[in-house]
């Protein structure tokens, strides 16, 4: 969705305008310096701007309210109090970038009492609906029975019984919504060897997913997501991409497979392990977030750039391989602490159109050329040649076609949005994702 297409504008348009006028001079230049640069590589930097301008990324809900630890959490003034808020948000975050257009939802954090009134606040605002997430790992109040001991692999068939049915009110509130994506990531697993029976709950896990599987209606897909560890400390149930798979592929073609970049061992090689999920032809999305130790949840491209990169190297590679039926859908996932979440989601987004751009700018051909002549150093200058170049006044340049802001943060500084914020939405406990 285009923000041209939205009614209800929460920044002034007009202070964006002013904003970008005075740096639309030297935008041109850069834009103009870079474009000619490109031009001696047999670049055309219209084609890459174009292709940035269609990239968007899904804003978490979640991630619009102060995040935490299991140390504290220090929310900031005027934090959305609940889904039609965290809405609000996530436009203009959509307003200012142009690059967020659709919001993932986290059920029941956004539990709406009407989703007609939610869809129709989206449509307003110029948001679409992406994947809806469901939540087993924690309890919720007056439910029946607990997931301490897991949800969907729980040993008693009641328990998986009562995670299977949140799962797919999960997907009638997603028809609801229109959204055609369910994303199902569960905490099941162990803290101690020899808690848990390894094999059976896979089993489980795999006949439980099964029956939301049945559920979903022809035209929507489900996304599975591993993690190494955390909350379970000693396994995981689905621990990692092979176990991921391996459900995807028993479960059949609406399946997928979902990467959070924060869920592998820190040195893990996440690049390769989307090379080989697109062989699988069961790559369905990502979360994105960078991380230094574990499911730190940092905002995308600030601590590894070039791993960012490399993935994006991956998923361009594949388009100009042509390779059949890839359909990604992108999404953030993280978690703001010590920043303005509205400030941390913008950047974010912005660095993942950085890592986009820079991989389309990756001579193929020629690469292709120094891999089969085995010459190592050739081949990986070509990728740092890629990784090197500035291409902020493109993504600067996709913005300001649409309306955008050309420096988000600066004009959302200047816009006053939090103070208004903050005086209209009295401090309370965040409607969740806040606390995890
Ligand atoms: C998990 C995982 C899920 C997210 C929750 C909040 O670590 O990344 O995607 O739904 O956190
Ligand atoms: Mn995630
Ligand atoms: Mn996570």
């Amino acid at each position: 969705m285009d923000t041209a297409r939205s009614i209800e504008t929460k920044i002034d348009q007009d202070l964006i305008a002013k904003a970008n006028a005075k740096l639309a001079g030297d935008l041109e230049h850069d834009y103009a310096a870079l474009g000619k640069q490109l031009a001696r590589q047999g670049i055309d930097i219209e084609q890459i701007a174009e292709k940035v301008a269609r990239f968007g990324v899904a804003i978490p809900s979640w991630g619009v309210g102060t995040g935490g630890t299991r140390f504290g959490r220090f929310p900031g003034k005027g934090e959305p109090r609940h889904v039609f808020d965290k809405l609000e948000d996530c436009a203009v975050i959509h307003q200012l970038t142009g690059a967020t257009p659709a919001v993932s939802l986290h059920f029941p954090w956004d539990e709406p009492d009407d989703a007609a009134a939610l869809r129709a606040k989206g449509e307003a605002l110029g948001l679409g609906f992406a994947a809806v997430n469901s939540n087993t790992f924690q309890d919720q109040k007056g439910q029946a029975r607990s997931y301490k001991f897991g949800s969907l692999t729980h040993t008693d068939a009641a328990v998986r019984e009562q995670a299977v049915a949140h799962n797919l009110h999960c997907i009638e509130l997603g028809k609801k919504l229109g959204a055609d994506e369910i994303t199902v990531w569960i905490a099941d697993g162990a803290n101690f060897p020899g808690q848990q029976h390894t094999a059976r709950a896979f089993e489980r896990y795999i006949d439980a997913l099964a029956r939301i599987r049945a559920a979903l209606p022809k035209t929507w897909r489900m996304m599975i997501e591993h993690k190494m560890y955390e909350p379970a400390f000693y396994a995981t149930v689905n621990q990692d991409w092979g176990s991921s798979l391996l459900a995807a592929q028993t479960l059949g073609p609406q399946v997928f497979c979902l990467v959070d970049l924060g869920h592998h061992a820190p040195n893990v090689n996440i690049e390769m392990i989307v090379a080989r999920l697109i062989h699988a032809g069961k790559l369905g999305g990502f979360h994105f977030n960078d991380s230094r130790y574990g499911d730190d949840d940092l905002d995308a491209g600030s601590i590894n750039p070039f791993r960012l990169f490399l993935v994006f190297n991956e998923l361009v590679d594949a388009e100009w391989r042509k390779v059949k039926g890839l359909k990604l859908s992108h999404m953030l996932d993280q978690s703001h602490n010590v920043t303005d979440p509205i400030e941390s989601l913008m950047t974010s987004a912005v660095e993942l159109q950085r890592a986009y751009a820079q991989a389309l700018l990756v001579n193929r051909d020629g690469l292709d050329m120094l891999q089969t002549a085995n010459d190592a150093l050739g081949a990986t200058m070509v990728l740092k040649r890629a990784f090197t170049a500035d291409v902020s006044p493109i993504m600067a340049m996709a913005r300001s076609r649409k309306g955008a802001a050309i420096d988000p943060v600066a004009v959302f500084r200047a816009s006053g949005y939090r103070a208004g914020c903050a005086a209209r939405r009295p401090a309370q406990q965040s409607s969740g994702g806040g606390i995890v």
